[in-house]
């Protein structure tokens, strides 16, 4: 892992634990995630999220989780602005396999 710095930040966050009470204070929560992310992307070296990014992600070999979609369309985004972001999965979301390492291409650390 090589981050390089040009005077920028490199930002950890964990516990968003999206989907969780409910739906729609989950989407609120999600809009100011995004938000977050708009307003740091300038000055982000890269980001880390480190755990319970989902309050339950369960995947399989050709299904994902509903929902989520304009937070996995913000990370997309992020990463054609050649923002590094880095996924370590928390005890909510330890089951997942390669959706984001193939659709988002960011790696996923299980450990
Ligand atoms: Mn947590």
């Amino acid at each position: 892992m090589n981050i390089s710095l040009h005077n920028k930040k490199v930002f950890f966050a964990s516990d968003f634990h999206l989907g969780a009470p409910d739906e729609a204070l989950s989407k609120i929560r999600e809009k100011k995630i995004i938000n977050w992310l708009n307003s740091i992307e300038e000055e982000a070296a890269a980001i880390f999220l480190v755990g319970d990014i989902f309050d339950f992600w369960f995947e399989y070999d050709k299904v994902v989780p509903k929902g989520f979609i304009r937070f996995l369309g913000k990370i997309a985004d992020l990463k054609e602005k050649n923002i590094p972001v880095f996924f370590f999965t928390g005890n909510h979301d330890l089951w997942m396999d390669d959706y984001f390492t193939k659709e988002l291409q960011i790696p996923v650390y299980h450990h």
